[in-house]
């Protein structure tokens, strides 16, 4: 048990660690004296646990930054030293760490001491919503415009019971214990993994992870209860883990790096159960009305030829291999975008196709197939209907708008029985260059939100002439929108909230791909489903990255 008097780390931490803001106001100054127990040591320093404070919101534990101090320290140490007080970050979209650095003066005062952990739950609960007080705007940590303040430079006063960075903050330094760990995603490269543990939560989905849901005030929820596991500080192997995989229980220490709160375990979790990863098959059966139409988006398939820009190899592979499962003959068609103008993988050449049941659907004929840099017009039929210049064609290819980015691919369909509809296949820039959700820049910087918002834009002036000319028109908009957004067909087939994903990334199930649809097919009653066909059991089994989706709509 905690059998020193740490008096003076006490009274330290709550006047020259993080108090109860973000910064300490000691940066810079060298202070001696400090009294504490060793709770874990790594390679380059040791975190010391003081006496509990009252105060939930000031820590009672700080790094010691020196890798000849470790050698003089073993855990479970308590010692006094002196040094510095200083600020740490790697990257100028990071938080600052505060730590004491120019250790010196280390005496051991006793040995074999144990530091109590604060038990998350019991101790202390995490908030489910919010990450700051900062992130401003009517859809909180999502708004726009973002980065309206740095969280370094306002330092606002922690407030752990709402906002899920402070409530980390809090406990900078200090060691806490996660009971009943679930992990939320598979480890990242350096085998790191986010976790919840048996407290409450948000957004918990029929896989175990947590998705991104609205909150009761109507905000998005970011989902700051889960946290991520770094390396095992006594240099144990870590496990490799899956969405919903349950863990032993976790003893570590809370530290701030790569933007984000951590747990440094002090050894590493073992798995104590996997889930069911078997996908059941769509619930959504194709028909033979020729009204009814199934469809399905999926990932898009890039030929990687250099200075080739033909995918019908690519595509005729698809198609082969869905007659092999299915003996049904799908056709395909696409537009070679210019080499190396519509970004994604250098020489990949990504693009959008429609792969589709000639049996069902046809192009409407009589138009001719636009080029990379020819733009769709929309204009009236004899009859007064819409109809385009280009089938398929590429909205307004040369907008700067889709610079270095995927350009829309129209196309206007016919079923036999000579019902019309026109699908706008998508792919918006995508989010590189982002912030992390609990970085400096508040709310996180949201890369390049202005072009798709551009190419959103772009995208509904062309949707808008086709209903100016029928506003009953057949419309379906579909891709990967690189954006959240309550997605309308969820809402029309009622997929609830928590399973409206399609792709994972860091501590959240999001959803990225989206169908949106004319009233006139909402009126006739809609089917969708998302398959989670990347059954989120293995990084490498997945067949991509993202999950298709299949949706039914009736056309007449
Ligand atoms: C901390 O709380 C306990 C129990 O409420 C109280 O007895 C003690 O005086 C408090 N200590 C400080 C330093 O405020
Ligand atoms: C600490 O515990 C270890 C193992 O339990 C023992 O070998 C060692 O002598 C103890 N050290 C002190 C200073 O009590
Ligand atoms: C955020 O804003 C700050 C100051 O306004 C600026 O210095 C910084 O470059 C911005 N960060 C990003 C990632 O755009
Ligand atoms: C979980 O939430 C419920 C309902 O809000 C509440 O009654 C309960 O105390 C919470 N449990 C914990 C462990 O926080
Ligand atoms: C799509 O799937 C192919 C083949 O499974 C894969 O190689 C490719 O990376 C995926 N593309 C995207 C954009 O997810
Ligand atoms: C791809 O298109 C080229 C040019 O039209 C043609 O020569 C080739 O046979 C096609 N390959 C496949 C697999 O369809
Ligand atoms: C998960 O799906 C992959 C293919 O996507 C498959 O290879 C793997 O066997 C599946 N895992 C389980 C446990 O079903
Ligand atoms: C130190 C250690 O065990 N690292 C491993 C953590 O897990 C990842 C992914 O499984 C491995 O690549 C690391 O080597």
């Amino acid at each position: 048990m905690f059998s020193v008097f740490l008096l003076f780390l006490a009274a330290l931490t709550s006047s020259v660690s993080p108090t109860t803001t973000y910064r300490s106001s000691l940066v810079g100054q060298t202070v001696s004296g400090i009294t504490g127990a060793v709770s874990a040591k790594t390679s380059y320093g040791f975190f010391l646990s003081g006496n509990p404070v009252n105060d939930t919101r000031v820590p009672n534990g700080i790094y010691v930054y020196g890798s000849a101090a470790v050698k003089q320290v073993s855990v479970g140490d308590s010692v006094s030293l002196g040094g510095k007080v200083a600020e740490y970050r790697s990257e100028s979209n990071y938080l600052y760490l505060t730590e004491i650095s120019s250790p010196s003066s280390i005496k051991v005062l006793s040995s074999n001491d144990t530091v109590d952990p604060i038990v998350i739950r019991i101790d202390r609960v995490p908030p489910t919503q919010h990450l700051s007080s900062l992130d401003v705007g009517a859809d909180g940590w999502l708004s726009v415009p973002n980065n309206q303040s740095l969280l370094s430079i306002s330092n606002p006063s922690l407030q752990p019971d709402v906002y899920g960075m402070d409530f980390w903050q809090s406990l900078d330094g200090q060691l806490v214990q996660i009971n009943n760990p679930v992990s939320v995603n598979f480890e990242n490269s350096y085998g790191e993994f986010w976790v919840y543990g048996n407290w409450n939560v948000t957004g918990l989905n029929g896989r175990g992870g947590l998705t991104i849901t609205f909150g009761p005030d109507g905000i998005p929820d970011a989902n700051p209860e889960v946290v991520i596991i770094g390396s095992p500080t006594d240099g144990t192997e870590n496990s490799s883990v899956a969405v919903g995989v349950q863990l032993s229980d976790i003893v570590g220490v809370v530290t701030y790096q790569y933007g984000f709160y951590y747990v440094l375990p002090l050894t590493a979790p073992t798995v104590i159960a996997t889930r069911d990863y078997d996908v059941p098959p769509s619930s959504i059966l194709s028909e033979t009305d020729s009204c009814i139409i199934t469809f399905e988006i999926q990932n898009n398939s890039g030929a990687d030829d250099d200075g080739v820009v033909d995918a019908n190899l690519t595509l005729s592979t698809l198609a082969s291999a869905i007659a092999d499962e299915s003996g049904l003959t799908y056709e395909f068609v696409d537009i070679n975008p210019e080499d190396g103008q519509d970004g994604g993988q250098p020489g990949g050449n990504i693009r959008q196709a429609y792969l589709y049941n000639a049996d069902k659907l046809k192009l409407v004929s009589g138009i001719p197939v636009g080029t990379s840099l020819e733009s769709l017009e929309v204009c009236a039929d004899s009859v007064g209907f819409p109809t385009l210049n280009l089938n398929p064609g590429r909205i307004d290819p040369t907008n700067d708008a889709w610079k270095d980015s995927r350009k829309p691919l129209v196309a206007e369909w016919a079923t036999s029985s000579g019902a019309k509809m026109y699908t706008i296949n998508v792919h918006l820039s995508s989010k590189g260059g982002s912030t992390s959700t609990q970085g400096d820049p508040r709310p996180p910087v949201n890369s390049p939100i202005e072009q798709r918002t551009s190419q959103v834009g772009v995208t509904l002036s062309f949707i808008k002439a086709i209903l100016d000319i029928d506003n009953s028109a057949n419309i379906v908009i579909a891709g990967d929108f690189n954006e959240y957004v309550q997605t309308h067909i969820d809402e029309v087939a009622g997929i609830a909230d928590v399973e409206q994903y399609t792709y994972v990334y860091n501590q959240n199930m999001q959803q990225l791909d989206h169908i949106f649809i004319s009233s006139a097919i909402v009126k006739r009653g809609v089917e969708a489903e998302h398959m989670h066909v990347n059954n989120w059991s293995s990084y490498d089994s997945r067949t991509s990255d993202h999950d298709p989706t299949v949706g039914k709509i009736r056309l007449c």
